[in-house]
Formats: C-alpha cells, structure tokens, sequence
C-alpha cells in the first residue's frame, strides 16, 4: 500500500480512535541527537549491556556504569523534545478535549503516581485514561514536549537511588561524582532505572497493561520491539483485534500485527497524522 494511502488510514484511525495507548522507544528521540541501543553507531556498540544495564555489571564496576550514564544525563540534557514528542503531547490534548466534548470524565490516578502524571480528577477510583504514552526511553523528553500521561517503563535517567536505604532523588548535578553518595545514609548512588534481569514497578506493570488491554487504539514508534515487557503491550492490543499503527525505519516483531506500518522517520511522519 502506498505509504500516502497508509498515512491517510492512519490519520483516519487516530481521529476515530477514544483511547490511545502509545508505546516509545529510542527511535522517537534518535531525531533530538540522543543515541539508541541497536542500531549502527548505537550504545551497544561501544558498551556490553550485561557490564552497563545489569545489577551484577553495577556490582562488579559501578565506575564504568556512572561513566556509562553521566555521559547519557548530559546527552539528555542538550537534547530537546522533536515534531514527534510534539505530536504526541498535542494528540494527548486532542483526545482530552474529544472525550470532554463526549463529556467523557478525564480520569487518572486522583492521588498522583509519583511518574509525574497527577492528572487525576481526585476521584481516586482507577478507570483508563483516554491517552497513555507508554516509554521506554529514560530521558524525560516526552514531559518535556508537554505530555502528561507518560508511564516511564524503564525509569528515569533524572531519578537516583540509594542502593542501601532505597533514597530516590532528583537534586543533583549533570554530572555526578564516579561513585556517588547517598545524603541519607552515605551508601552508593545507582540510576533510578529497571536493568535487564530486574522486574518493572508493579504499578508501572499495572497501568501498562490496563491502557493495553482498554485501548481501542495502539501506536508504536521508534521501538525494535525485542525487549519484555515493554514489546508485550502492542501484542496484547493486537490480540484484542485492536488497530496497531507502527512507525519505525524499518520493520519489526510489531509489523507482522500492525493495521498500518509507516517507514520512515517518527519525526516527520507523526505530525502529518495529527491535523494542525
Ligand atoms: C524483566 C533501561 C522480570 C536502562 C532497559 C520474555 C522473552 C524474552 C526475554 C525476556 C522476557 N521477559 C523478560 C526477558 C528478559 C529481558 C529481555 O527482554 N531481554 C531481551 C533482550 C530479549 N527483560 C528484562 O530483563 C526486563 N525485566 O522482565 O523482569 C524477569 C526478570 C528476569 C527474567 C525474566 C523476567 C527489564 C527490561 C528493561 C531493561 N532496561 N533500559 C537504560 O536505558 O539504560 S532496556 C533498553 O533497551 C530500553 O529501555 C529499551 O527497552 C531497549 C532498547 O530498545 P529500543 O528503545 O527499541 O531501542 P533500539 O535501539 O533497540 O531500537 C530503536 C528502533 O528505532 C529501531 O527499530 C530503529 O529502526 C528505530 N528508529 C531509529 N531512528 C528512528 C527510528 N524510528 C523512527 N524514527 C527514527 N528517527
Ligand atoms: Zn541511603
């Protein structure tokens, strides 16, 4: 199918569409000069996942993970929100403003779930929201652009944790000292992310799959969908015959499932799907 056709189905879907699941990975940030993981000059060229993005690679030389990611807090910090991480925020909007017309309730965590995204109408009862922006990336880019919604799957790179007293925080410079340490209890600093081998916050699991499962639409962006839980959320979405959109420069264990791939790059195909 022509990708002008595809496009023109997929604006159709999302205008249809009354609850928006999305999920991102770094090729939605590729565009704002922040490195993804696999692909050709990526973060696991130059750096073995089980030494930076392991608990056992913390224990064994947590100097080389604080390089790993003091390099990765200050490429974070130039880096500013794309046309795609835009898009999003204003289709987030989109779809708010829809549901009120349709005196939809906009409905979130009434109590604030500590990622940030308070926008909860303080009912306190639990129903899915009609926009949820699920990321795997770590570099806050999508608060930025303006989205509130956001489920950081994989943490923060902005967050740090004692690893003794279990202390999270925020204040700290660009750059942190090589072995940084806790104000609490002076234990070692580590990043406040999930490493592979560790599991996900169970609430963070729960409103991932609750916006899976109550979306009736899925758009995929920027991911190659190998890593789990995270490329579990679309399948879901698919096996509940839900329309999966995918954008992506190529295709990916999502293709196969997806109503409409579109190939080319998140950043200028994403603001032709959301009219103005
Ligand atoms: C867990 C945080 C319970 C830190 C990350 C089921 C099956 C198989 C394996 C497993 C399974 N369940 C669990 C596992 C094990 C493991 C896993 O999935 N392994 C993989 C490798 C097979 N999962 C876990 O360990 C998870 N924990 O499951 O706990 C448990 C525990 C033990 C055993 C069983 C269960 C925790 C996973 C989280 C790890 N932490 N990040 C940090 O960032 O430093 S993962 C990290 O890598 C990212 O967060 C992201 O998730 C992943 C990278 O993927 P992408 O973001 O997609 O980036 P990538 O470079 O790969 O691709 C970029 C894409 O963008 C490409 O497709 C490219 O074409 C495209 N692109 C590029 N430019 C553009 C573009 N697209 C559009 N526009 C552009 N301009
Ligand atoms: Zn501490």
């Amino acid at each position: 199918m022509a990708q002008s056709k595809s496009i023109t189905q997929a604006k159709k879907l999302l205008k249809e569409a009354k609850k928006v699941c999305v999920l991102t990975g770094a090729g939605i940030s590729a565009e704002s000069g922040i490195k993804t993981f696999r692909d050709a000059g990526g973060l696991w060229e130059d750096h073995a996942v089980e030494d930076v993005a392991t608990p056992e690679g913390f224990t064994r030389d947590p100097k080389l993970v604080w390089r790993f990611y003091n390099a990765r807090r200050k490429s974070a910090d130039v880096a500013a929100p794309n046309a795609a991480h835009l898009t999003l925020a204003r289709l987030e909007l989109a779809k708010q403003r829809q549901s009120k017309q349709k005196s939809y309730p906009v409905l979130g965590h009434g109590e604030g779930n500590g990622n940030g995204n308070g926008n909860g109408n303080g009912t306190g009862h639990h129903k899915s929201a009609v926009f949820t922006l699920l990321t795997q990336n770590i570099d806050g880019l999508h608060q930025q652009a303006g989205s509130t919604n956001v489920v950081e799957l994989h943490g923060s790179i902005w967050k740090v944790r004692c690893t003794k007293c279990g202390l999270i925080t925020t204040d700290h410079p660009i750059e942190l000292p090589i072995l940084p340490k806790c104000e609490a209890c002076s234990a070692l600093l580590r990043p406040h992310v999930v490493w592979f081998g560790e599991n996900l916050e169970s609430e963070i699991l729960e409103k991932a799959e609750a916006a899976a499962l109550a979306c009736d639409l899925f758009l995929v962006i920027g991911t190659s969908a190998i890593v789990h839980p995270a490329a579990s959320y679309p399948l879901l979405a698919a096996q509940r015959k839900v329309p999966v959109i995918e954008i992506n420069l190529e295709n990916t264990p999502v293709t196969a499932v997806s109503a409409v791939t579109l190939l080319g790059k998140a950043g200028e195909l994403l603001p032709k799907l959301v009219s103005e």
